[in-house]
């Protein structure tokens, strides 16, 4: 373990009188910190917009527990915000709330911006005048290195943000930094590269893959339809990179993280190892929007434009040292296994 994560000496209460708020608790990264929280027998307030139904599955379990109390609201909402601070007076306070899919960014960019920054600045202050014991972790997104195309991207790479979705999240990150360094408040950024999962939401490129092919195996769908298949993405898995989200928050001192596995593929790999899961070799032919993927003469993957985005990051590839050095945390799960892990549970769900 890190010099920085020593026990004994983060200063942190112990777990039965901890109070941890989350903020877009029934998302993948949200429930997940809920399910590792409430394990502890911490207690643990979860803020969203909807409450949970069917169609919202994650936190199910969670919903059963005693320690686990539901509260519906926006972030946005200055007003919302400050009475829930003064309502539990958060010791940890996780916000994983964000309008978080990127092509959806360039339609509601002033509602990106509120939801991402403003909500952000404002929690802060709240922290600053009422609650400046409370420390404050900052969903940061490797989608702010933008148009930089170097490798071994990290924290302190050059940000050339090109979406809405980016440039707020950048915003939100230099704020997070400034009230650290300024005000001497408890604030850490995890930037976080590509991470995913059972609990991943439908429209992202995964999730659409692995439960697109479980579909098919079980014939309720006869292709997969996806946008610009030659990008890199570093991707990991969500359990893994929360448990790091834990570690810097319970660290001795705040400072800003990349959490990454290191590795980059492209959105075409992870096609051809999702279809290997269920015995399928994709061989690829054509170019642009006529390419396609093929089995047995059959048309398994096709291109369809509309989901190509005004303007692509075309590589993401994390540098996750730092992380490692000072407070000893690895990914455990890499690309393959993530893979297979992520088919597996689609498989199994469309087979119930
Ligand atoms: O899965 P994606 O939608 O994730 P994206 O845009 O990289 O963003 C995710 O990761 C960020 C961290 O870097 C987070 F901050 C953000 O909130 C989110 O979690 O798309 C991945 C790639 C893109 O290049 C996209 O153009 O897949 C490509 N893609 C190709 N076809 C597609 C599709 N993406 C989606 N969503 N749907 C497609 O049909």
């Amino acid at each position: 373990m890190s010099n920085k994560c020593k026990s004994g000496e983060s200063g942190m209460k112990d777990d039965k009188d901890l109070v941890v708020m989350i903020t877009g608790v029934q998302g993948m990264d949200g429930s997940t910190l809920a399910d590792i929280y409430l394990k502890r027998g911490c207690k643990v307030v979860g803020l969203d917009l909807w409450k949970a139904t069917g169609i919202y599955p994650n936190i199910k379990d969670a919903m059963k527990h005693d320690n686990f109390i539901f509260e519906t609201g926006d972030i946005s909402e200055h007003e919302f915000m400050y009475r829930i601070f003064k309502k539990y007076k958060p010791d940890l306070f996780y916000n994983m709330g964000a309008v978080s899919l990127v092509p959806e960014s360039f339609k509601i960019p002033g509602r990106v911006l509120k939801v991402n920054t403003i909500a952000v600045l404002n929690i802060l202050e709240i922290i600053k005048e009422y609650s400046p014991k409370t420390r404050f972790y900052q969903a940061s997104s490797s989608e702010q290195i933008g148009d930089n195309k170097e490798p071994n991207q990290n924290a302190d790479s050059r940000m050339l943000p090109n979406s809405p979705y980016a440039i707020s999240k950048m915003a939100s990150f230099f704020f997070t930094r400034l009230y650290r360094n300024v005000h001497g408040l408890f604030c850490v950024n995890g930037m976080l590269w590509n991470h995913e999962g059972p609990r991943r939401g439908p429209n992202f490129v995964t999730r659409k893959i692995t439960k697109g092919i479980a579909r098919m195996v079980t014939g309720k769908q006869d292709h997969l339809e996806l946008g610009n298949i030659n990008t890199f993405r570093d991707w990991g898995l969500s359990q893994d990179y929360c448990e790091a989200m834990v570690l810097m928050m319970e660290s001795g001192t705040p400072d800003d993280y990349s959490v990454s596995t290191g590795e980059t593929h492209s959105v075409k790999e992870f096609v051809e190892h999702a279809f290997k899961c269920v015995g399928v070799n994709i061989e690829w032919k054509g170019e642009g929007t006529e390419e396609k993927g093929y089995f047995n003469g059959m048309v398994l993957v096709s291109i369809n434009p509309k989901f190509y985005r005004p303007v692509e990051v075309e590589l993401l590839h994390g540098d996750y040292s730092k992380i490692k050095n000072e407070l000893g945390w690895e990914p455990v799960t890499k690309f393959a296994e993530l893979v297979e892990i992520m088919m597996e549970n689609d498989l199994n769900e469309e087979c119930e």
